[in-house]
């Protein structure tokens, strides 16, 4: 752990962090921000799913398990050449971070994993960091991952252990951790965050961060999601996440985790960019760019770049910290 991190945070410290009045927690998130980040950076990071729906998993949010009627069309592993393509893409768009998702349980060692592999190499080749999702992993895959050259790998707790069971009960909060220790191990940096308004409490959002922030070393990057309600899936019908609710989960989550790439990440095609603005004010300073998320619609690259220049934000350079130590 850097110096000046923690990782000993008490529930207690977190709730009183998180209970601020809004704008002096933005304040103070803000100010933290700015004494470990460069506040005009803006990480830009492309998603494309590589391997879509038909997912045996029941998480209760997710429009690509096979359980739920959703109208996700399901598609097989996409060949390399064609993945190499769209990160040829976000790259001259100028996305610096390539994540690839499967709608898997977890990883098998077969050949499509190898096809992964090769996928991973190849956008690795091309100067880009790349991420994976592909659900659990064991320590070996880990190793064979980053031996492949991946950068990242995105596993996330969505909520907090104890509300675990009412989202998912085809795994454990547990089998989530293990894998995200698999992934340390392996020296990957570990991309993990959550879902906010899947009607969680507000004591849920806390105990995810807790947990978070708890981990022997942070998460490099975490991602805060906004519930995108889908039709067919259980969560159909919650309610809208309030913003300000986002504001205050990225605040909180820059506070405790000050090194780390807060990413504003699932429901900004539903936010003004007014409503972003407060985000990256309160501390994000990653985005998902690219008009489709895995599945659903985002703002499109232009859109962002108009937003970009609006705030005076600019594009954060790929590897910077390696970049920093040459
Ligand atoms: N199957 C792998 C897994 O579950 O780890 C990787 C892909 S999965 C779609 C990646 C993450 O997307 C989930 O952990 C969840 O946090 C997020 N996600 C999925 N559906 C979502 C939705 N409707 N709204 C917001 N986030 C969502
Ligand atoms: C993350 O935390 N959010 C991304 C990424 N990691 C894989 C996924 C969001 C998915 C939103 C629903 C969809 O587009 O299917
Ligand atoms: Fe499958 Fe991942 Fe969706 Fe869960 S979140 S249903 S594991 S694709």
């Amino acid at each position: 752990m850097n110096e000046g991190l923690r990782n000993d945070w008490t529930i207690e410290e977190i709730n009183d962090i998180y209970n601020l009045p809004l704008l002096e927690l933005v304040h103070r998130a803000a100010t933290i921000h700015r004494q470990y980040n460069d506040t005009g950076e803006v990480q830009v990071c492309t998603l494309l799913s590589i391997k879509t729906g038909g997912c045996s998993e029941d998480c209760a949010y997710c429009p690509q398990a096979a359980r739920y009627n959703t109208g996700v069309n399901v598609q097989a592993l996409m060949k390399k050449e064609e993945v190499l393509e769209y990160a040829r893409k976000a790259k001259d768009a100028g996305s610096t971070r390539f994540c690839m998702g499967a709608a898997w349980r977890e990883v098998r060692d077969n050949r499509d994993f190898d096809r992964v592999l090769d996928m991973v190499k190849g956008v690795n080749e091309m100067g880009m960091e790349v991420c994976c999702t592909l659900g659990m992993l064991t320590e070996s895959q880990a190793e064979r991952l980053a031996e492949a050259g991946l950068y990242a790998y995105n596993h996330n707790l969505d909520t907090s252990s104890e509300y675990y069971g009412e989202i998912i009960t085809t795994r454990t909060y547990d089998d989530r951790l293990k894998t995200l220790d698999n992934v340390r191990k392996a020296g990957v940096t570990v991309c993990c965050g959550g879902i906010i308004g899947l009607g969680e409490k507000h004591d849920d959002r806390i105990r995810m961060l807790h947990t978070l922030a708890t981990l022997p070393e942070h998460p490099e990057s975490v991602p805060i999601n906004a519930l995108v309600a889908i039709e067919g899936t259980p969560l159909a019908d919650q309610p809208r996440v309030d913003v300000w609710d986002m504001v205050r989960m990225i605040a909180t989550a820059r506070i405790l985790m000050p090194a780390t790439m807060v990413r504003l990440s699932a429901g900004r095609a539903q936010m003004s960019v007014a409503e972003q603005a407060f985000c990256f004010m309160a501390g994000a300073n990653s985005i998902f760019a690219g008009e489709k998320l895995l599945t659903t619609p985002n703002p499109s690259f232009d859109d962002d770049m108009k937003m970009f220049d609006l705030l005076g934000l600019t594009a954060r350079k790929a590897f910077k910290e390696e970049m920093i130590n040459i």
